[in-house]
């Protein structure tokens, strides 16, 4: 079973992964893993950080000459503004007495819980772990799960479907026959526009909505939609809560920061829906077995893939670094104040459907592994047409 940790702050010398579990004999490049860094640090919106650093993994162990060994891979990031932060992050000079404390938590970050939680007077530990660059090392790590899953035909990819108010609508049609040549011709199409939008005149008018946020000194949210096509029926499994594909994958994008919900498929619409408009009904297509002409379902029934697209919608509240500050307190002299502003970026949210296909990556192949066993890309390369086949042909007669 494939498992990760991530380790590093914001401003720290650099983050890190230790990932575990991916089968040897998986062909993988250094541009299979920096190829996804660079995607993650793209997006309109960004703010300066961007500018400092070019995100590429270190690779210390787990591969050679190409090829993964089973071995647990670690990954090293190194963080080009560190050399801006030697002193406020100077891990064993103590540099307390000279180093400006924080002490007015930002409304809506994990500043002032964490700070009660871990027993700080300065909110800086606090806003470094919790920022979002943490999630450099989660694509990195994720990388390698899809670069294995690519290889057995599953693809990852994403769209941004609004920003703000400016919706990426229309798109339906596009949408459908970019996925039919997999989800990463979709992310393809996506990464073409700043926004990652498939529509150019939504693209053109969230690039609008962000520049007017960032004028008035606000940030804003949106919406990610994840699809994950050539997925074989009957990963997961309804026997046990925990082996239940759809809470694993909400699970996973949910632990993406600023996500605040997650549904599979057009879930919130389709509660609104008696259950005939809702279903997916069968088809028996010759050669194929069963097919379903909508996808209603997301690709799950049961909390199992059903082997139609896997579709996750996500929801990104506003970054609450906000220039335009609101009410806060210091928590020193206990006055009321506004909330200091932390460089930040307008709008994360293009960045955040790349976070969100690296994510979900594990999962999959989590979910696969499990259905199939094997250690080693042959192995599990056979069983894998094995099952196919017998899906293709149960039902053809
Ligand atoms: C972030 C704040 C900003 C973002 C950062 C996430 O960083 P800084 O405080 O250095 O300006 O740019 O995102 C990244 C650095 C990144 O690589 O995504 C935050 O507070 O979450």
């Amino acid at each position: 079973m494939i498992r990760y940790f991530t380790a590093g702050e914001s401003h720290g010398p650099a983050l890190s992964a230790i990932i575990e579990g991916i089968p040897a004999g998986v062909a993988v490049t250094k541009d299979d893993i920096d190829r996804e860094l660079r995607r993650r640090q793209q997006g309109y919106g960004r703010g300066g950080r961007m500018k400092i650093e070019q995100d590429s993994a270190e690779v210390l162990s787990g591969i050679r000459f190409g090829k993964t060994i089973g071995s647990p891979i670690a990954l090293v990031i190194r963080n080009r503004d560190w050399e801006n932060w030697t002193d406020r992050m100077a891990q064993f000079t103590s540099n307390e007495e000279t180093t400006e404390k924080i002490t007015i938590p930002r409304p809506g970050h994990a500043d002032l819980a964490g700070r009660l939680k871990y027993g700080f007077n300065d909110i800086r530990p606090v806003i470094d772990r919790s920022s979002a660059r943490e999630t450099a090392a989660r694509v990195a790590a994720g990388s390698l799960a899809r670069t294995f899953l690519r290889q057995l035909g599953i693809e990852i990819g994403s769209r941004v479907a609004s920003i703000g108010s400016a919706e990426d609508a229309g798109s339906e049609e596009p949408l459908r026959s970019l996925l039919e040549h997999g989800a990463e011709a979709l992310s393809e199409a996506a990464d073409r526009s700043e926004v990652r939008m498939i529509g150019e005149a939504a693209g053109i008018e969230a690039m609008a909505s962000i520049d007017r946020a960032k004028e008035q000194g606000d940030t804003l949210g949106g919406v990610i939609e994840i699809f994950i096509t050539g997925v074989p029926v009957g990963l997961g499994s309804y026997v046990q809560h925990d082996r239940r594909l759809d809470s694993q994958l909400a699970a996973a994008v949910m632990a993406v920061q600023a996500i605040k919900g997650v549904e599979i498929g057009p879930a919130f619409d389709n509660a609104r829906k008696p259950g005939s408009e809702v279903h997916d009904a069968f088809t028996l297509m010759k050669g194929e077995g069963v097919r379903r002409p909508t996808n209603r379902s997301g690709g799950l029934e049961g909390s199992m893939s059903s082997g139609e697209v896997i579709h996750i919608r996500a929801a990104m509240k506003p970054i609450s670094s906000l220039q335009s500050p609101l009410q806060s307190f210091d928590l020193e002299t206990l006055e009321p104040v506004l909330s200091r502003f932390e460089r930040s970026d307008t709008c994360a949210v293009p960045a955040a459907g790349v976070v969100a296909e690296a994510v979900v990556a594990p999962v999959i192949a989590n979910a696969l592994l499990e259905k199939l066993g094997g250690d080693n890309m042959d192995e599990i390369r056979e069983r894998l047409e094995r099952y196919r086949e017998a899906v293709r042909s149960a039902f053809t007669g």
